[in-house]
């Protein structure tokens, strides 16, 4: 660094601690840990001098290889930030949302870019990372390539490495340890309080990213897939597991398209990253006899199990007739189906005499993901039980938080699979409520995550595939070893 530079990061850093942007105290962190430190850059844009200071600083110091054609604030305090720079440069910016209310008409990204362009991340904060790559992941899933982020301060706490793990370079214009050092230097803050600050920074150097996870150290450690599918009883269930990790992949494709057809396409597009494809075959308007034999072609060419949504709700005898006959014929092609408790255990009796024989597998709905579902406490653990006196049949449960079941984690041998997942929290306008894959897969302890519409919908699903596997399989290793 120039010695004009390193001056103009010192003069920064004396400017922050004149805000009260720096505070030395104890202060509970979001990760659960106690910090002699505390930074709130909230702040700055009261002092729009210090915010044109950083945003030069951040300029005259990124290395030339950080090159970039669009830049993106992570939301909300690094915002400005990003804006500052952008004018100053002329470098256009761009949006993330932090929550999409509908998905159908609002996007994650906003502002115009072209797919392939490098993108840029502004942070002012960065911790263990985890908000970088929250903000990295729907960039890259809209086709931007994200492969630096500059920080104004990073805490060095395993953020470096952890960005590192997912490909990102991180640039930091102050360290902490250097900030302390300035302040101490410059007799802001005495010995004591440095060296209380520098022993904090030694002991703590590694956060793990996990989003808005449990505090550091009770991450419930998880039965890996290849441990269930040795427990698993059933084979469709044991052969899900195994599929998982061939394919390094807890993602299920909900392929809620208009037409058979284009559901046949899709499924061969994104069969190579999936390890289930869910299906509603209610809603297809061209479904002829012979679209089960053409989807378990596509299945058994990219090693995928199909799940038909089919959410059986009736008496024992007549979901046998509903699952074998009709125009559907779900039990010839489907590996899957799930049912409703409500009507009682005699469901299960009824779908097993049909689909045990055949090898089938079943999933209980034990809970759901829209707003204000009935799907709860005695609810759902009426369906563990259920599971468990059919664990011959039943493969798991729709899940959509199994770590807060009482006695949770149940029986390690049942799947979980989620649904209502984006990358970003939020809902519909209809009463979905979506989680992301980290929060889904690490703090909810579910297995997997089912996608529709953040698929689906995306400008190139087969990106947006892409990125949903590799943060669900992040997660999985994440709280696996
Ligand atoms: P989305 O586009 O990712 O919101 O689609 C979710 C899919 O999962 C869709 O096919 C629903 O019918 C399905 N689903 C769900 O969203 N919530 C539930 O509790 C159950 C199924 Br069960």
């Amino acid at each position: 660094m120039s010695s004009s530079s390193s001056s103009s990061v010192e003069s920064l850093i004396l400017q922050l601690h004149e805000i009260s942007a720096v505070k030395f105290g104890n202060f509970k962190l979001k990760s659960g840990i106690s910090s002699p430190i505390y930074i709130d850059l909230r702040l700055i844009v009261s002092y729009p001098k210090l915010l044109r200071l950083i945003s030069d600083t951040i300029i005259s110091t990124l290395p030339s290889s950080a090159a970039y054609d669009v830049i993106c604030g992570v939301p909300y305090t690094a915002l400005p930030i990003a804006t500052v720079i952008s004018t100053t440069t002329d470098v256009p910016m761009l949006m993330r949302r932090k929550e999409v209310k509908d998905y159908g008409t609002s996007k994650i990204i906003e502002g115009a870019f072209s797919p392939n362009q490098v993108c840029l991340i502004v942070e002012d904060l960065v911790t263990s990372g985890t908000s970088v790559l929250e903000t990295a992941a729907p960039l890259r899933a809209a086709g931007l390539r994200v492969n630096d982020v500059v920080v104004l301060i990073d805490r060095e706490q395993g953020g470096r490495e952890n960005l590192s793990a997912n490909g990102v370079t991180l640039h930091s214009m102050i360290k902490l340890s250097d900030m302390v050092r300035v302040l101490k230097q410059k007799g802001r803050v005495d010995e004591a309080t440095e060296a209380t600050v520098i022993k904090f920074l030694e002991e703590n150097k590694k956060v793990a990213a996990v989003p808005s996870g449990p505090a550091v150290g009770s991450v419930i450690k998880r039965v890996s897939y290849g441990e269930k599918a040795k427990m698993a009883k059933n084979p469709t269930g044991k052969k899900l597991f195994e599929i998982m990790v061939k394919k390094q992949s807890n993602l299920c494709l909900s392929a809620d398209v208009n037409t058979a057809s284009e559901l046949l396409a899709i499924a061969d597009k994104i069969g190579p990253e999936i390890c289930m494809l869910k299906t509603h075959v209610d809603i297809l308007p061209d479904f002829t006899p012979d679209f089960g034999s053409k989807l378990r072609t596509i299945a058994d060419k990219h090693n995928f199990l199909i799940f038909e949504d089919r959410k059986f709700a009736d008496i024992g005898n007549t979901v046998t007739m509903q699952y074998e006959g009709g125009i559907f014929r779900i039990l010839e092609w489907a590996d899957i189906v799930n049912c409703h408790i409500i009507s009682g255990p005699g469901i299960v009796d009824g779908l097993k005499l049909k689909g045990l024989p055949r090898g089938r597998g079943l999933l209980l709905l034990a809970e759901m993901s829209s707003a204000g579902n009935f799907a709860k406490g005695d609810y759902t653990a009426a369906a563990v039980k259920i599971a468990e006196e059919h664990s011959d049949f039943v493969i798991g449960f729709i899940s959509v938080n199994p770590n807060s079941w009482p006695g949770a984690p149940c029986n390690a041998s049942f799947i979980h699979a989620t649904p209502g997942v984006q990358l970003v929290k939020g809902g519909d306008a209809l009463g979905q409520q979506y989680n992301t894959p980290n929060s889904v897969i690490s703090d909810r302890g579910s297995d997997i995550i089912i996608v529709g519409r953040g698929i689906i919908k995306a400008d190139n699903p087969v990106d947006a595939a892409k990125e949903y596997r590799l943060q669900g399989w992040n997660a999985y290793l994440a709280n696996c070893k």
